[in-house]
């Protein structure tokens, strides 16, 4: 097991944080699938299509032996079994689980890019991936990630919902 990667855990319909719960206990049941850390738990305005409910939003940094498109795939039989059905595009779901960084590579294919193009300007996903690790870079940009957070003039949108301490994976599971 040694790629290294990160995931945004998103929740916004029915009991969102035992989904997130649920989501992450599958990834770490997963037998090629290490789950190094997760970040707090954040509550979050829909961004987007704004006419939806609050979402819950984390990330995790995973070490597996999955390549990428593998790892798509477990992230896509994980939504499927927590009953994610896919309507409108950005629309409500019960779970999302997105790849931002799969090692240091720098891909795009028909379904999959890599990172995340969208991951730099969401603070849904840079506030709880930069908690796990405030000093990362990415490779489509030169700046450390904490540079263009701190550039984000409006941080509205984005609070604290359920602390977590880093590399306790299991404390979320404490009530
Ligand atoms: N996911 C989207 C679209 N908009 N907004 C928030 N706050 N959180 C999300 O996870 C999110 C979103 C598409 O995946
Ligand atoms: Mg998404
Ligand atoms: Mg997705």
């Amino acid at each position: 097991m040694n790629n290294i990667a990160y995931l945004s855990l998103g929740s916004n319909l029915g009991d969102r944080m035992n989904y997130l719960k649920h989501a992450i206990q599958a990834l770490a049941c997963h037998p090629k699938i290490n789950v190094l850390a997760i970040s707090s738990v954040y509550e979050t305005d829909p961004v987007g299509y704004t006419d939806q409910g609050k979402f819950l939003n984390m990330a995790v940094k995973i070490k597996t032996s999955l390549d990428a498109e593998e790892l798509l795939e477990t992230c896509l039989e994980i939504e499927k079994s927590l009953g994610r059905v896919r309507e409108t595009k950005w629309g409500p779901r019960t779970i999302d689980l997105d790849i931002l960084l799969y090692n240091n590579e720098n891909r795009k294919t028909d379904r999959l890019i890599i990172p995340h193009p969208r991951m730099h300007e969401r603070l849904f996903v840079l506030i709880p991936i930069l908690e796990i690790d405030p000093f990362l870079k990415i490779p489509t940009i030169d700046k450390p990630l904490i540079d263009i957070l701190e550039q984000i003039p409006n941080k509205e949108g984005v609070r604290l919902w359920k602390q977590i301490n880093g590399e306790d994976v299991y404390a979320l599971f404490e009530s």
